[in-house]
Parts: C-alpha cells; sequence; structure tokens
C-alpha cells in the first residue's frame, strides 16, 4: 500500500534525524526566549517526531480536516518540544519558532489552541489532557469518524486524580480509540530523595517510575503495552498496536520508558533542566553534541 501523508506515513525522513534537529530547536529556542523548559521536551521528542511523522493521519496544511487524527499534548510544559516538531512538519515556518513565548507569539509557553491551528485543547495545568482527549474520542465514534486521538502524559503528571477519572470513563465508556501515552522519565522538577553517598542530590530517578502503572491502567480495564520510549521502531509499532484495537472497547496505554533531557550529556538524567533556561555556552555545545539545525532555527 502506498503511504502518503494522509494515510500516517509523513515524510520519508529519518525520524531518529528529524528528533536531533528537534532536540537542537528546543534548546535554541528556550535559550532566545529565556524561559521554557528542555529536559521534558527532550524525554518526550521521540515519541512527538514518531507521531507526527509516522503515526498520524494529518494533513499540516489543513489543520481542522475533520478526519485528522487528534493530539493532546497532557504535559503541556512541554510545549516547545511540540512546537519544533509542528514546524519541522510544516504547520509553520521554523523561523516562528523564535517567537516562542513571547506575548503576542501563537506559540505560547503552555499550548494555547486558542492562537495556533493545529492545536486540539491548552494545557498546562497537569492532569487535564485525557479527560478532553476521552471526550474527543467519545464524540468521534458518536459520529462515526475513524480517528485515533492520542494523549501524551508524563509520569509524574499521574499524581494527578483527575487522570484515572479519565482512565475509569475511558474503560466505561469502551473508548478503543483513545491512546495515552505515558512518557515514563521518572523525573519531575526534582529528582528522588537522595540516598546517602549519592554524588548529586535529587537525580535519582522513582524506583517506582512507571512499573506501578501497568497494574493501574490494567485494574480499570485498558490496554498497556510497554516500550523504549526512545526506540522509534518500538514507538511506531505500539501506536499501530494501538490503532488496531480502536474498534474494540479497551482504550490503550502505551508505558514508554525514557530519560529526561535525553540526547545531550549535559542535560540527560539532571533534573534541573526541568525548567533551565539554556545559555549561549549551552546552545555551542547542543550544535557540537547534535550537529547544524534545519537552518532559519531560533537563536542561530
Ligand atoms: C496541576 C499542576 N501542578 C503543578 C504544575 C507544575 N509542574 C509543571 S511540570 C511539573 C512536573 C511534571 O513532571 P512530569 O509529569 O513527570 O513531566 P516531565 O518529567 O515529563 O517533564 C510540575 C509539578 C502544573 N503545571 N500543573
Amino acid at each position: 500500500m502506498a503511504l502518503t501523508p494522509e494515510s500516517g506515513a509523513g515524510p520519508s525522513v529519518d525520524l531518529d534525524d528529524v528528533a536531533r534537529r528537534g532536540r537542537l530547536l528546543v534548546v535554541e529556542s528556550v535559550a532566545h526566549s529565556g524561559a521554557g523548559h528542555i529536559g521534558g521536551p527532550l524525554s518526550a521528542m521521540d515519541l512527538l517526531v514518531a507521531l507526527y511523522f509516522r503515526v498520524m493521519r494529518i494533513r499540516p496544511d489543513e489543520p481542522d480536516w475533520p478526519e485528522r487524527d487528534r493530539f493532546i499534548l497532557s504535559k503541556g510544559h512541554s510545549a516547545i518540544g511540540q512546537y519544533a516538531v509542528m514546524a519541522m512538519r510544516g504547520y509553520f515556518p521554523i523561523e516562528e519558532l523564535a517567537t516562542f513565548d513571547s506575548g503576542d507569539s501563537r506559540l505560547q509557553g503552555h499550548p494555547d489552541m486558542t492562537r495556533l491551528p493545529g492545536l486540539e485543547a491548552s494545557t498546562g495545568s497537569l492532569g487535564q489532557g485525557l479527560a478532553v482527549g476521552l471526550g474527543i474520542a467519545l464524540g468521534a465514534r458518536m459520529r462515526g469518524l475513524g480517528v485515533q486521538t492520542f494523549v501524551l502524559l508524563g509520569d509524574g503528571e499521574t499524581q494527578e486524580g483527575m487522570v484515572w477519572e479519565s482512565v475509569m470513563v475511558g474503560a466505561r465508556y469502551g473508548l478503543g480509540n483513545l491512546t495515552a501515552i505515558v512518557d515514563c522519565n521518572g523525573l519531575q522538577q526534582y529528582g528522588w530523595p537522595p540516598v546517602p553517598g549519592e554524588e548529586r542530590r535529587g537525580d535519582r530517578r522513582d524506583p517506582l517510575a512507571g512499573t506501578h502503572l501497568r497494574g493501574a491502567f490494567e485494574a480499570f480495564g485498558w490496554r498497556v503495552l510497554e516500550i523504549d520510549g526512545h526506540d522509534m521502531e518500538a514507538i511506531v509499532a505500539a501506536c499501530a498496536d494501538a490503532r488496531s484495537a480502536a474498534s474494540g472497547r479497551r482504550p490503550t496505554a502505551i508505558l514508554a520508558t525514557t530519560t529526561k533531557g535525553r540526547g545531550l550529556s549535559f542535560t540527560e538524567g539532571r533534573f534541573e533542566w526541568h525548567a533551565k533556561v539554556a545559555t549561549a555556552d549551552d546552545v555551542e555545545a547542543a550544535r557540537l553534541e547534535l550537529g547544524p539545525g534545519p537552518g532559519g532555527a531560533a537563536g542561530s
């Protein structure tokens, strides 16, 4: 079968290369704006690239296409990661990333659906995205639309009770067309309390990161897939598996094990990069590690 962007296959590009470029755009954009998050966007970058470039049936030049798959970034603080991927996918010019987080920009620090076409929800207050996603999935099924709704959550975010209300209701309505992807990086704004003798305070991952989630989702009747969230093939395969279950009655949770700050030696596994602003030196170091960007990047 010929693959076109509408059938879920994006441009025939090397996904890992797109993710590398996306990571650089994140660091450059945050440095340029002087605000934003880095650890979470880098952790989710491979998931975002796989979704936008391979998995989702979308038309970047027609963001309101009724039959598009829906994506909600419930961990809205990672917005710059989503914007970088959307820009590379053609939703808007890459140069616009230079406006990130300025007052009159379409690219707010957290996603604002009233400003940027292509965003399905405004997020940032953790815990809410899955509830929006299940409403969209229910509405799509009532209207007979064969669309898949993907919601990306943080593992820390699953501490919000509203997530589990949504998990319960998603199962109650048998929404096989709803997929939750959890970015299980084991760090939040801070790390797990240190143990004596540990070199760096707070960089230890939550020892339970993701592990308790399988049982929790399954208890509510969801299907659960566990993957390496930096393995493109595994991500694409899990999302295809989730879509293949769309006509069934069980939503799917994909638990993706990731590393916060993934891709740069000085950000990986370091909680302080959750919301630290990159300096000019950091950008230089990132360029050396990640190679040249796609051109016209913010800050370049
Ligand atoms: C309701 C709510 N409480 C607190 C915050 C502040 N906050 C922003 S990000 C974050 C940590 C999130 O951790 P996680 O969900 O694991 O995200 P990731 O590690 O992927 O960045 C917190 C507490 C928020 N945005 N919303």
